[in-house]
């Protein structure tokens, strides 16, 4: 069934965090979304979100330069060609366009989701997603102390999330992870992202996470590397798991190749798109290389695309698909995005397309920024 983008709407929407979310490399309060609506031409339209934050503290890429990125190079590759299907898209944008993979997913799972809508059947069924459901993993920002901390981390577990990720910076790191560790048990699903904050000079601290028996530290060394990370990894008992590194199939490769860790973050919206998702989840899961969906606090739009991706069978691992009221008083989209007391997210495999309605006059309301783009 030939797959044709007649029209896209791109929207910047403003959504207030029910509270800051602070990482290593910056706090974020308000997120600025990138939303666009995919038009075929033909009565189907459906809804996808670019994940890029305001500032490029994790990747190079924003929302600003997203969506010049999408008006000047990417639609314009899209609309008004014939596609044999969405697995077609990407390798469209790879030619001559270099970098601009949140940009790019944008588009790319859009047209995914378009063609689920237009068979008329669930986006995760379409990719060939086998889970009913996702257990859910819950990501912590830096607190101010240590309290807080395992304040908020005794209470995920008992919500019945299935992970605990502590995010870690130079100074609340061993002590934080370890009043955790202490006041929640041997037990616990405990894991550490650094995004980025150390370098291996760092090594010797990094070692001293060992003993607390995490699941994995999350991306410790530069955004961009594969090869430090393989020297680290030589030198940690705890698995590596790579977030920002991976931006595509390559470099999961690289990872392989080089030892550089164990385990990957998928982020679909961070290496270009589902094709390739499916590749690295694909080549991941001939290689033994466990894979969990990352997200990017997502609204709950973007979040029906990393449910279906997490529905793959490789996803082994909880994923960071928190719930809607984790994140927003109201999200954008009915019904919300729930967690059940097993921890567990429904992937809606039965109604066709992304599986959630956008509320349009909600979002309407939230836009601060539109532009219409046509074949
Ligand atoms: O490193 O996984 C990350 C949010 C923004 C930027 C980077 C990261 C994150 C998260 C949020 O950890 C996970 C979520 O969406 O629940
Ligand atoms: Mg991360």
């Amino acid at each position: 069934m030939t797959l044709r983008l007649q029209a896209v709407t791109l929207r910047e929407i403003a959504l207030e965090l029910k509270e800051p979310f602070r990482i290593s490399s910056g706090v974020v309060s308000y997120r600025r979304i990138c939303l666009l609506e995919l038009d075929d031409g033909d009565g189907h339209r459906v809804w996808s979100e670019c994940v890029a934050g305001e500032t490029p503290n994790y990747s190079p890429e924003t929302i600003d330069t997203a969506w010049h990125a999408i008006r000047e190079w990417i639609a314009p590759r899209v609309l008004g060609h014939a596609f044999d299907g969405p697995e077609q898209v990407f390798a469209r944008l790879e030619q001559d366009v270099r970098g601009h993979r949140m940009a790019k997913a944008a588009v790319e799972m859009g047209m995914w989701g378009l063609a689920a809508t237009r068979a008329g059947r669930s986006l995760a069924r379409l990719i060939g997603g086998t889970r009913a459901e996702i257990p859910v993993g819950i990501s912590l920002g830096i607190q101010q102390s240590p309290e807080p901390l395992v304040d908020k981390a005794r209470a995920a577990l008992e919500q019945g999330y299935h992970k605990v990720k502590i995010k870690i910076t130079p100074g609340s790191d061993v002590a934080f992870v370890t009043a955790v560790r202490e006041a929640l048990g041997p037990d616990a699903p405990l894991m550490a992202d650094a995004n980025n904050a150390y370098t291996m000079a760092d090594a010797d601290t990094l070692v001293r996470l060992d003993p607390l028996h995490l699941i994995m530290i999350e991306q410790p060394l530069a955004w961009d590397d594969v090869v430090r990370h393989a020297e680290l990894q030589r030198r940690l008992a705890t698995p590596i798991c790579l977030d920002e590194s991976i931006t595509g199939l390559d470099k999961a490769q690289d990872m392989v190749a080089l030892g550089s860790g164990r385990i990957i973050n998928i982020k679909p919206g961070r290496v270009g798109g589902f094709a390739a998702s499916k590749a690295i989840h694909d080549y991941c899961a001939a290689h033994g290389v466990p894979v969990w969906c990352g997200g990017m606090l997502e609204s709950g739009v973007g979040r029906a695309y990393n449910v279906a991706l997490a529905s793959l069978p490789n996803f082994t691992l909880p994923g960071d698909v928190s719930p809607s009221a984790r994140y927003w008083h109201q999200d954008i989209v009915t019904p919300e995005w729930t967690m059940s007391a097993r921890g567990m997210v429904r992937v809606p495999r039965e109604q066709p397309g992304i599986g959630v309605t956008v509320n349009v006059d909600r979002v309407d309301d939230l836009t601060v920024r539109r532009e219409h783009l046509t074949a």
